[in-house]
């Protein structure tokens, strides 16, 4: 019988991973700790995980919160800690709250490495690894230009403050948007992770700002209710929404041609390189501090091209 604690759900089965991916019986033994178990993108870091880490002859523990939430993901931190893998893969639900329990992990001599999220302080990690998130957030915001040239009014829909990754794509946007006149700014609202919350956030913008021209959702969830938001509204022929991530409900968004751009970032290729790097620190071989894995451009024109690559595996 296996107990698994209510806040947090052990990913024993095998992701939809392509490759014949699984757990190595080699020496060592890797903890990969998601965001939020159940997100796509983790599920695609999964594989990139599983499928290195068999490669490299380790084993793979896969464990991730409920929600994204620290209060959900420090225990879990905690109790991996106290079971001394060789190695914590983490992408951290807050750059403040995750920091003790992080350093707490360094500190017992495991090897941490950051895979997405940071930390404000990530020198307690060998390795810090992910998307170009600013860039691919400035990106955001040139596709919503390309599709209204004559401006108007934006907003964002993020998750929480304190996600590093979605802080910085709003950052990215923000400097974007700044530097065009035509373009009136209305802040970013947060969703907490939620697409109903999300929808809701999008309802009453534009219920405030029926003129809204484009939208910029910070992540899967954003982006999806943002959808639901503005097509419940009867809206989607006026505002232009650009999402980050490419799960497959986006994709599906993309299709119906409710959204129109997605920024997708390549999970499986953050976890294969944590792989690596976490491999390098074990046998006392050097590692690359900050390894970054850009972004790419999924819209209509290319999905069924060379942007079918960067679609999340569920
Ligand atoms: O956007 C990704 C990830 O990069 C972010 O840190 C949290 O949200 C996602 O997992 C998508 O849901």
């Amino acid at each position: 019988v296996v107990a698994l604690s209510v806040a947090s759900v052990s990913a024993m089965f095998l992701a939809g991973c392509s490759s014949d991916s699984g757990s190595g019986g080699g020496s060592g033994n890797i903890a990969f700790i998601q965001g939020v178990s159940g997100d796509e993108f983790y599920i695609s870091m999964q594989c990139g995980i599983e499928a290195a880490a068999k490669d490299a002859g380790v084993t793979v523990d896969t464990q991730g919160p409920v929600k994204f939430d620290p209060t959900l993901q420090k225990p879990i931190v905690d109790s991996v800690v106290a079971s001394r893998p060789s190695a914590i893969l983490i992408a951290p639900t807050d750059v403040a709250a995750m920091q003790a329990p992080l350093a707490a992990a360094s500190k017992a001599g495991i090897k941490v490495v950051l895979v997405d999220t940071t930390l404000e302080d990530p020198s307690i990690a060998v390795s810090s690894i992910s998307s170009d998130n600013k860039g691919g957030g400035a990106e955001a915001f040139n596709a919503i230009e390309r599709l209204s040239p004559a401006g108007g009014k934006v907003l964002v829909i993020s998750t929480d403050p304190g996600v590093s990754t979605a802080d910085a794509r709003v950052a990215g946007f923000e400097e974007a948007v700044g530097a065009n006149p035509a373009f009136d700014y209305l802040g970013v609202q947060y969703s907490h992770n939620d697409p109903a919350e999300a929808a809701r956030l999008v309802s009453a913008a534009l219920a405030k700002d029926p003129d809204i021209t484009g939208i910029f959702a910070a992540n899967t969830f954003a982006a999806e209710g943002t959808a639901t938001g503005v097509r419940q509204a009867g809206k989607q022929d006026q505002v232009k929404i650009v999402g980050f991530d490419a799960g497959p409900a986006q994709v599906k968004q993309l299709r119906e041609g409710t959204v129109q751009a997605l920024i997708a970032q390549q999970p499986d290729t953050i976890g294969t390189d944590g792989v690596a790097q976490a491999m390098a620190a074990i046998n006392d071989q050097p590692v690359t501090a900050d390894i970054s894995t850009g972004f790419h451009v999924i819209t209509a024109d290319n999905i069924d091209g060379e942007g079918a690559q960067y679609v999340y595996k569920s």
